[in-house]
This record gives structure tokens, sequence and C-alpha cells, in this order.
């Protein structure tokens, strides 16, 4: 069966607890049980990491390279900056779609750039936990698509 991990990133823990206005009011245990569901209807296998800090974000996309076939990814702010993120999307070398909750195209200025968006195959921005499923069915669309 093919592999999606789903990866989250910095203060994503708070989701439903802190922001309900700007982030919802899902929680992040939520959203990963609707994705279990989702890819069980799918045919696929999901994994969750959320961490708070860059480098195990980044050791877990490594790790992706040998145990998953697909990658969902929300940066959170790490989108905005962080070029190491980037590089191990990269070289991770399986398909990966980023998704974000809120539209960052409609927000402060600086979160309409996405340093990590150029190494996924897309993004799916603003349709709150909604944009996890869509997500998963792109990146599952896209797995298929490479063949892999
Ligand atoms: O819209 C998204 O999914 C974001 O990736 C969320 C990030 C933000 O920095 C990006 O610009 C867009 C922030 C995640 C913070 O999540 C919180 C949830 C509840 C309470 C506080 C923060």
């Amino acid at each position: 069966m093919k592999r999606v991990l789903v990866v989250n990133g910095p203060n994503l823990n708070m989701l439903g607890v802190r922001e309900p206005e700007v982030y919802g009011r899902t929680t992040l245990a939520q959203i990963e049980t609707d994705l279990v569901r989702l890819a069980d209807q799918l045919g696929v296998q999901v994994s969750f990491v959320q961490s708070n800090h860059e480098g195990e974000l980044i050791d877990a996309i490594h790790a992706a390279a040998r145990d998953a076939d697909g990658i969902v990814i929300n940066p959170g702010a790490y989108t905005h900056y962080s070029y190491a993120l980037r590089d191990a999307l990269i070289a991770a070398g399986v398909p990966a779609v980023e998704v974000h909750l809120s539209n960052i195209h409609a927000r402060e200025d600086f979160r309409a750039v996405s340093v990590t968006a150029p190494a996924c195959v897309g993004v799916v921005t603003g349709f709150g936990a909604a944009s996890y499923a869509l997500g998963l069915r792109a990146v599952v669309a896209s797995m298929e698509e490479a063949g892999s």
C-alpha cells in the first residue's frame, strides 16, 4: 500500500485551542482522524508528524524519502522563510503538496510568499481543515501520475 506522510509545522498543535476566528475550531487530532478515514477510502496509508522545531521537520522529511511515497505539508510560518525545509522537500524526491488552512494570499504581505511551494507539486490554501483532505487527494493523484 502506498504511504503518505502528513507534516505539520510550528504552532499547528494549537489548532482549535487558540485563534479559532483565524484557523477554525477543528483540532489537529480531528484533522488527522478525518485523514485516516479518507486515506482508507483512497487506498493509501497515512502517518503524521507535527513539530515546533525546524530540524525535527527536516529529519522527518528525510525519513519520508525512505518510508513514504508522498508528502502533505503545512509548514506553518516556516512556509515564508525556511530554505532548509525547501531543500529537504527537494531532497526527499517524492511528490509533496503544500496545504494551508487560511488563504495566505489574502492576509499580511509576508504570508503571500511561500519559499517551500516551489519544492511542491502544488498548493491548497484557504479551505480550512478541508485543505488537508484536498491536499491528500492531490498528492495521491500526483503519486499515481508519477507511477510511484
Ligand atoms: O494558514 C495556514 O495553514 C498557515 O500555514 C498557518 C501558520 C501561518 O504562519 C501561515 O502563514 C499560514 C500559523 C499556524 C499557527 O497555528 C495556530 C493555531 C492556533 C492558534 C495559534 C496558532
